[in-house]
Order: C-alpha cells, then structure tokens, then sequence
C-alpha cells in the first residue's frame, strides 16, 4: 500500500471492489443488455424479490452484480470484499466514529453473501463490507459459453462526487493507495485509487453527487471490447454506445462504456497495469493534457461528465444530489471539445510522485 499515515479506529483490511446492486425499471429489458448482449453469467435469479445475480468467467464468488426490478433506476449499494471476519467490526467501529449511520445484516440478507456491515458513507454512498460469499465455479476456460464482451470480472466503481479532495481523504482512510490523478496547480479533478494490485477499485468523477458513474468490468482482451461494439452495431442497438471504444490515457487501458436500458453506465476495461510493490508511485496528468482521458485526443462526449445514476440510503430512499464544486469538462480541454481548445507548448506531461506525496 502507498499510504504511510495510521488512523484511529484501524480501518478494514478491504481487499476489493466486489459487486454492485442496480435496481433496474424492467429486469427483462436488463436481461437481454447484461446477460443476451453483454454475455454475463446468470448465477442465480430470484422472484422476490425480482433479481438477477451475475457474474464474469473468471470469477469465483456467487456474483458481481445484482440487477433488481424497482420503480427508480438507481445504485442500491456498492459491495467491498474485506480479509476476515474481524474486519466487519473494524468497518463498523471506523465508519460510528465518523458519525455514519451503520447496520448489521445477517448472513443471507443478499443471497449468497455472509454477515455484513452496511454503512451510509461520509461522501452519501451506502457501502457494504462482507468477507464470506458462496463460492462459483470459475468458467475461464469454457470458451464454449462465451458471449458478447466475454466479461471476466468486476474491476472498479466510479463514484461522481462534487468534493474530490474530500473523496480522496475518506479512501485514504480506508488504506487505498493513489496510482493516478487528473490535476492543475491548484485543483484536484480526479484521482483513481486502489486495494487490489491494480490501477483502482474507486475514482472519482467531479459532478453533481452523490451519484454512480459507471462499474467497470474486466475483459481480458481488446478485441473483446470491440466485438460487443459490433454486436450492438448488428442489432441497430448503437445508441448504448456513449464513448469510445479508445485507449484511456488514464491506467492504460482500453475501453468502451456503454448505458444499459435505464442508463446505468458500464465500462469494459481491459489491460490496465501492476501497482502492487510498496513504493508505487502516483501518475499525474495535467487537466491541459488532451491525452488523459483519451490517449488518442478523442472527445469525451458531454454526457458521460454530466449523467450518472441516482444512489440509495439505508432505506432505499434517493439520495438529494449537490452541485459539484467543479467542472473538468469546462476547463480548457483540448480532448473533450466541451471547452475552449488550448494546447500549451509543455501540456501533456504526466509528472510521477512518490506514494503519498499529497496530503
Ligand atoms: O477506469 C477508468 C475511468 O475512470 O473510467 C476513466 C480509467 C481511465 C479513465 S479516463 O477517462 O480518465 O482515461
Ligand atoms: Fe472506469
Ligand atoms: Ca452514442
């Protein structure tokens, strides 16, 4: 891990983004995106309530995502993998001492998944923190039962949020390590944080918040990524393509994100890299760089800095959303064709910091 400071009570010991619930309008049109297009695995479905529980071909827990049917399309929860048991107390404790509302579910409250913890978090997200999961068998190697973007497991949240910095401080908190930001002097647009030994399990998008910005999915091979283009493209179904396929700038990797029925926002990701040796240092693009979201200086389409999908409280009532305290894609921003084009002699540097180089 990058990060050197201790907090008080110790945080969990996380080990990774695990599963997302999404409520969903109509779980047969969800369906045919997730699992007739997209080639998820159906684990398990429930009639009440009205639920699908998927997963990718590499993965060997009962799901990485929930679809369930609801009035109002939105995130019900976002699901963190914890290393023991104890770790479900330490969330507790860490999350009642800065004031968060916490609860205790029993083993069985979401189908597959042991005791939790469930919190309503400093930034208005409703987390879940689990360490027992009933196992899946691991389908890697049925090639036979592949389809669509041959989806191998979950990779990240993305979080829109109006406060970055204050983003950033609560997951240093919780022990992520930083391999990535999108910064100028004086402000901090973005920032991509890790447990796993990856580039994340979390970034933040500056925006109206607390919302979703999309769930990110592993595909182990870019032409995976370019096969379900294709296959929407052969259905007439090219609107659920919102931007891309490209290479980020940001980890690397390649990518397309595409909006489901109720527009919930997903990415395929693919060929990120290994942040896991102790003195891994942060990247750092500049705002001004027009390769950092598109390393090919593609635009960003406004839609994807502007929309996300509403989040749940404990109760599952909507979360009021506040304005963001900025705009990346209004700052000069030579990709994304939503601001003014400036392409400074210098811009596109990416600078590398030591771990923990910002406080
Ligand atoms: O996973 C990601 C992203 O957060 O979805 C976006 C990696 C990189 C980027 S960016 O648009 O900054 O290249
Ligand atoms: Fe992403
Ligand atoms: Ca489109």
């Amino acid at each position: 891990m990058t990060e050197t400071t201790s907090y008080d009570p110790a945080p969990p010991d996380i080990v990774r983004a695990a599963y997302g619930e999404l409520v969903v309008g109509d779980l047969e049109s969800a369906r045919w995106f997730w699992v007739n297009v997209l080639g998820f695995v159906v684990t398990a479905a429930s009639s009440s309530p009205k639920a699908l529980y998927l997963r990718g071909y590499d993965e060997l827990t009962h799901h990485n995502l929930i679809l369930t049917e609801g009035r109002t399309p939105a995130a019900a929860r976002l699901a963190y993998r914890v290393r023991t048991p104890d770790d479900l107390d330490r969330a507790e404790r860490f999350h009642r001492e800065r004031g968060c509302r916490t609860e205790r579910v029993p083993a069985g409250a979401t189908r597959g998944v042991g005791e939790a913890v469930r919190v309503e978090d400093p930034l208005g997200f409703t987390l879940e923190f689990f360490r027992d999961i009933e196992p899946a068998e691991r389908l890697i190697q049925r090639y036979d039962l592949r389809r669509g973007g041959h989806i191998a497991r979950i990779d990240h949240f993305n979080l829109m949020v109006p406060d970055v910095p204050a983003s950033y401080r609560y997951y240093s908190s919780l022990g992520f390590g930083c391999s990535e930001t999108i910064e100028d002097e004086d402000t901090l647009y973005a920032a991509w944080m890790y447990r796993k030994q990856t580039v994340h399990d979390v970034a933040f998008t500056g925006g109206a918040g607390p919302r979703l910005h999309h769930i990110g999915f592993f595909a182990h091979e870019s032409h995976q990524v370019l096969h379900v283009c294709d296959i929407l493209g052969s259905l007439h179904e090219e609107a659920h393509i919102e931007r891309g396929p490209g290479r980020h700038g940001v980890s690397n990797a390649f990518y397309v994100y595409l909006r489901d029925p109720d527009g919930h926002r997903m990415e395929i990701y693919t060929s990120d890299y290994y942040t896991g040796d102790p003195d891994h240092p942060t990247y750092r693009w500049s705002v001004h760089d027009p390769r950092r979201r598109d390393f090919w200086g593609h635009e960003v389409v406004e839609s994807w800095y502007k929309e996300g999908s509403a989040v749940l409280d404990l109760d599952g009532t909507p979360r009021p959303v506040s304005d963001s305290r900025i705009d990346e894609s209004a700052v000069t921003v030579g990709a994304d064709g939503l601001g003014i084009i400036r392409r400074e002699p210098g811009a596109g540097t990416r600078t590398v910091s030591p771990p923990g180089a910002r406080s």
